[in-house]
Order: C-alpha cells, then structure tokens, then sequence
C-alpha cells in the first residue's frame, strides 16, 4: 500500500465548538469538528487512488480525475463525533451540519458489481500510526452492506469548497446518520466482505453495550439528540420577559418531537420543530416567560420516531442542561 508523508504524527483534534456558538444552520468550516486519530496524511490528488475490491465483480481502481468526471451529489448532513473511543459515554456534544458534495458510492460499485456473499463495506484511509499506545496499522472502518443508500458519499467539497486537508482532503467517505468516526477521512481503498475487520477501530474501540443493555452493538448510526442554541449558560433573564428558547436536534431515526423544560426535568413541553432539511439538524423553538426569579436548568430532548427518547444522563447523547439565572 502507499504510504504518505503526514504532516501532523499522531492524535490532532480541533476544540469542539460550543453549543452556544452553533448558530448557523450550515457551519463554517473553522468551527466544524476535527478529528484524526493518527495524523493528518499530505495526499496530492495527482497520486490519489481510490481502489474498490474484495467481494466485487471486478477490481476498480480510480484517479482524481475519473472521480470527478462521476455525477456529482450534493447533501446537507449533520456531522458528529461520537466521543473519544477511550471515554464513549462521554456526552461532548461534538456536533455540527455540513453540506457535502461529492459521488455517491453506489455509482461507482455499480461499475464493479457487488457479489451477493458481501455483507459489509470496509473503508480504509491513507493515515496509519499509533493511538492511545495500540499499533493501529491503517484507520479502517465499516458499515453494513444495507445502509448503501444512495447518500452514502465519496465526498470531496466541504460547503462549497475543497475538502480541509485535516478533513479527508482530497477524498473521504460520508455515511449521514452514522457517527464521524465511520466516515473515513483521506479514503484510498473500499473493500466488500463477509465479515467486520480486524483492526482496533472495529473490534477494540467503537463498539458498546446496547440501550437495552443485551448486546454490543458497532457504534454506527446516531441516536436521537438535542442541544439549546440560546439562550447559553449562565445567561440573566429578566422575570416576566418573553425569550425564545431555541436548538437543533437530530438523529440517524427521523425525529418526531422536541421537549423543553423549564424546570430541570420535572415538567415538559412540546417545542415547535421545523421540517427536516436533507439529513441535516432540525431547529425547534419554544417561547419562556419566567414567573419565579432564580437558576434555573433549561433541558431539551429528542424523541425520535419509534419513541426512543434522549436520556437524562449515562450515555453520550445525554440531555444538555443549561443554567440560566432569572433576575
Ligand atoms: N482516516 C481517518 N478517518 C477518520 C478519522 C481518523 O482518525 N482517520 N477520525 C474519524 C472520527 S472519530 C471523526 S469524529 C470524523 C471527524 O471528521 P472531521 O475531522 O472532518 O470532522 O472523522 C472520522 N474519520
Ligand atoms: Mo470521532
């Protein structure tokens, strides 16, 4: 395999944006997340290849400029981290919503055909190196043969504009509704198989106990979640003023309602909540006259679909409780 230069060596992370900061409905590029585990690979798109085999009808092997010839997609999708592997219940709120654009793998494995004995996508990127003292060789994840959708993305544009190198350029896989860590960044090699790979970002990391608690389950799709945008923590509200309390919410299920509360869980109410927008997060918007002075923990959750509820706490996508003062 190709091995290229990095030009960062080991873990390299962003500072998550605060929830408070995320007030545009597509986020800039500079307050995204980042993430990489082992680095950040320097790849020129002149020696970038893209190879597609395993379980397939023939191998295929693509440049730069036969990706670009392919159709292009465009999608909005929120993006979110699912935590440091190391502390995954961890809830950090490491979220945003990104347009991508790029080419939708199912065309390009419709030119390899897929052999029916696949039952998972690997995806491999071109950064190897070491994490938390593991040996990890290349980061490989991946997804399930049944979530090729049509939506499942070799993304090369970040909002418009070429991928960041720190953010797969030139080319990364994009899996909406699946957690960031299955969106393989700098993507060099697709693989169809049988079976779940080998390597620690499968088999020692990234994967956890269930909600029921019966089983351990890949961290794959997004349970449903909800942040308060405004007001932010700590902020003095006047008693008897009117203020909107607004967020987003998203999940890899469709969500049907968002709840507020205004008094640290003990009561509830239905929030107003927009029409989806592609994959992307939902803004949902509630109006608050305090009647009593005091802090108060103002609380949003996500109910999605088949009434799977953002939980109060124990898991990453714990409610977010925010503290304000009414004065
Ligand atoms: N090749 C590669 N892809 C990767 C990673 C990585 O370390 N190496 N990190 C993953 C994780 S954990 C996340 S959250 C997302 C972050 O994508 P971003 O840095 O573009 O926000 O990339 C994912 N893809
Ligand atoms: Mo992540």
């Amino acid at each position: 395999m190709d091995t290229y230069e990095h030009r960062v060596v080991g873990f390299f992370g962003r500072l998550p944006a605060k929830p408070h900061d995320l007030t545009d409905r597509i986020t800039p590029a500079d307050k995204c997340i980042v993430l990489c585990h082992l680095g950040v690979p320097i790849i020129p798109t002149e020696r970038w290849r893209l190879t597609i085999g395993g379980l397939v009808g023939h191998e295929l092997s693509l440049s730069w400029d036969d990706l670009l010839k392919l159709p292009k997609t465009t999608l909005i999708s929120f993006h979110q981290c699912a935590g440091s592997p190391l502390d995954p219940h961890n809830p950090t709120q490491r979220v945003c919503n990104v347009q991508w654009g790029g080419t939708r793998l199912n065309d390009v494995l419709d030119r390899c055909g897929v052999d029916p004995a696949a039952r998972f996508v690997w995806a491999t990127g071109a950064d190897s190196g070491s994490f938390s003292g593991v040996d990890c060789g290349a980061y490989t994840k991946d997804i399930p043969i049944g979530r090729l959708n049509d939506d499942v993305l070799l993304a090369y544009e970040m909002n418009g504009e070429p991928l960041p190198e720190a953010q797969g350029f030139p080319v990364r896989l994009v899996v909406p509704g699946f957690y960031g860590t299955n969106s393989v960044k700098w993507l060099t090699r697709i693989e169809l198989a049988r079976d779940r790979p080998q390597g620690p970002f499968t088999t020692l990391w990234y994967n956890e106990l269930n909600e029921e608690g019966n089983a351990t389950v890949p961290v794959w799709d997004v349970a449903p979640q909800s942040v308060i945008v405004s007001p932010a923590p700590e902020r003095e509200t006047a008693k008897d003023e009117s203020i909107t309390i607004w967020g987003w919410a998203w999940g890899d299920e469709p969500i049907q309602r968002v709840e507020v509360s205004t008094d640290a869980g003990l009561s509830w109410r239905d929030a107003q909540l927009e029409q989806p927008v592609g994959r992307g997060w939902r803004r949902f918007a509630i109006d608050w006259s305090p009647t009593n002075g005091g802090s108060v923990r103002l609380m949003s959750r996500a109910v999605a679909v088949s009434g799977r509820v953002q939980p109060l706490e124990g898991r990453r996508n714990a409610v977010y409780p925010v503290p304000v003062h009414v004065v």
